[in-house]
């Protein structure tokens, strides 16, 4: 893992704990209870470390709380809770009103606890909305799904669909985008799948199922093996939609309509860091004009797969 490619919040504050004299094992166990994952934060720290040099005193508490890791809140919260610690109940530490993604300031439209949806606004500029949607009409093929026994990937009448792929840093406004939802999520570059663009004519939809999958079933062995369970879904709107097209969260009475440049994230872990059935969610039809997002899926480990290895979620 190169330094460079962390979040430039958790840089900054691996940068002054080292200057400060923490050691690796503070550090670590203070990303671990911010919600990084083990692994991650010991690479963290090492690249820190090589950056850096070795801390000149040891031992030193860390001086205040690495930034927190949004994918990756709930198992903060488990983990505080567990620790007998009182857990704030907050996604966002400090309740900001706006995140500096790097390049681009987004606003935070709405924020709920459980499960742990957020609501971005001006995650996109409308000229990056109008390049993907560009850039993805002459190469759509019709969505498929992956069948949960077999792994075999199908048409399926609950997804109707069309989409497309890019690889990961594919062009420069790829990678751009790439490195600002990373910025934004906490979430390393290496563990996002690459972005999906799909496209809804009217009467088309993606009925109501789970981003993740479910591991009992024999046909996710593949998927899983290609970076571990999803964790969290990014679904960027590109477009204004005239008529329907909203993405629904049947279980929380949740209806998020389609704003070009808007997004909405939701993490699937409850605060016990067990899969939430309540991430349960849809694509409702399409009723007048057409429908575009982007997709990002993050996983809980770098992503290995193919960008054709992705067309796929388990059906509820
Ligand atoms: O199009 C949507 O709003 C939508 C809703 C639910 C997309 C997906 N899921 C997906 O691509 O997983
Ligand atoms: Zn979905």
């Amino acid at each position: 893992m190169r330094f460079s490619s962390l979040a430039s919040e958790l840089q900054t504050w691996l940068k002054q704990s080292i200057q400060q004299g923490c050691s690796p094992d503070v550090l670590e166990h203070s990303m671990r209870t911010s919600g990084y994952q083990g692994e991650f934060a010991q690479r963290a720290v090492a690249a820190a470390l090589k950056e850096f040099g070795p801390p000149q005193r040891t031992h030193e508490p860390a001086s205040a709380e690495p930034p927190a890791a949004l994918v990756d809140a709930a198992a903060a919260q488990a983990a505080t809770e567990a620790a007998g610690q009182e857990s704030s109940s907050r996604i966002l530490a400090g309740g900001p009103n706006q995140i500096d993604a790097g390049d681009r300031v987004v606003q935070i439209l709405m924020a709920l606890n459980a499960p742990r949806v957020v609501l971005f606004g001006d995650l996109l500029a409308p000229t990056e909305c109008e390049a993907l949607i560009e850039m993805s009409r002459g190469k759509l093929e019709r969505s498929n799904v992956v069948d949960r026994q077999t792994g075999r990937y199908e048409r399926h009448p609950d997804r109707t669909s069309e989409g497309t792929y890019f690889r990961r840093a594919e062009n420069e406004l790829i990678a751009r985008i790439e490195t600002r939802i990373a910025e934004l999520t906490g979430c390393p570059i290496e563990r996002g799948e690459p972005i999906q663009v799909l496209h809804y004519n009217p009467g088309t939809e993606y009925k109501p199922h789970f981003d993740y999958f479910d591991p009992a079933d024999s046909g996710n062995r593949q998927v899983l093996s290609m970076g571990g369970q999803r964790v969290a879904t990014l679904i960027m709107y590109l477009n204004d939609v005239q008529g329907g097209g909203s993405t629904v969260f049947p279980e929380i009475g949740l209806d998020v309509l389609p704003r070009r440049g808007n997004a909405v994230f939701f993490a699937y872990s409850d605060d016990q860091g067990r899969l939430d059935p309540r991430t349960l969610h849809g694509g409702s039809p399409v009723a007048a004009g057409e429908k575009w997002i982007a997709t990002k899926w993050l996983r809980q480990r770098t992503y290995t797969g193919a960008a054709r290895d992705l067309d796929q979620a388990a059906h509820s």
